[in-house]
């Protein structure tokens, strides 16, 4: 197995995708400048990157993740799926929707089937995100909806609000977290490939 993208760089790819103006700029602004004017003119995203450090419960150091901001327009409207370099390159993926739009919810039920039907099992971070909670008259998903799809797909959700910065710190943290194992899982691999170590299971001895 060759090395992991991640330990080649030295930084892990996050994708942020989900469906136009459920809000991953926005988002990706908040994590990265410490703030966000809620009343910014909407620019639709062509595509960008941004750098962020973040702590892991599960490390001395910060994780260094490079958010690729995406455009939702072309997942909704042209082949509603994601570029392939993406699925198969990332670490993590932010898959985001907005709790007063269902259609965008749909979508990212929809990213991650795709994703997990090409990825391994524990090879990559998968979190959903419910964005726009402030907006509680027109909310028409549910928490208990996100709970299912998280259920049925055994993958992390959470909600959030870019007005609130505090309501990214667990799903943000658990994402680090997941990355981290991945990476480790990764590297001990690849030692071990070197070492010519053959892994088996204690009970496959007998
Ligand atoms: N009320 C409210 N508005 C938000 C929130 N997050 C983003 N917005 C607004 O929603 C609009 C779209 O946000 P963007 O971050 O540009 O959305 P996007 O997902 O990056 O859209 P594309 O780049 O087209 O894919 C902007 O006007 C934001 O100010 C939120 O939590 N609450
Ligand atoms: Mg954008």
């Amino acid at each position: 197995m060759s090395r992991s993208p991640t330990l080649i760089k030295g930084w892990s790819d996050v994708c942020v995708i989900g469906d136009e103006k459920v809000g991953k700029t926005a988002m990706i602004h908040l994590l990265t400048q410490g703030y966000y004017d809620i009343n910014t003119k909407y620019e639709p995203t062509l595509e960008d990157s941004y750098i962020l450090h973040v702590a892991s419960s599960l490390s001395v150091d910060k994780i260094k993740l490079k958010l690729l901001d995406t455009a939702g327009s072309n997942i909704s409207y042209h082949h509603k799926r994601l570029p392939r370099h993406f699925i198969d390159q990332c670490a993590g993926f932010i898959i985001m929707y907005s709790v007063d739009r269902l259609e965008s919810f749909n979508i990212a039920k929809m990213l991650v089937q795709e994703i997990k039907s090409v990825r391994k099992e524990n090879d990559c971070a998968i979190i959903v995100l419910g964005n726009k909670t402030d907006l509680i008259q027109y909310r028409c998903v549910s928490r208990e909806d996100l709970q299912l799809l998280c259920n049925e797909e055994n993958v992390y959700g959470d909600e959030v609000t870019v007005t609130d910065k505090s309501t990214f710190r667990a799903p943000l943290s658990h994402m680090v977290d997941d990355i981290f194992k991945c990476i480790n899982e990764e590297s001990e691999r690849d030692i071990a490939k070197k070492r010519g170590v053959v892994h088996r299971k204690f009970s496959d001895l007998f």
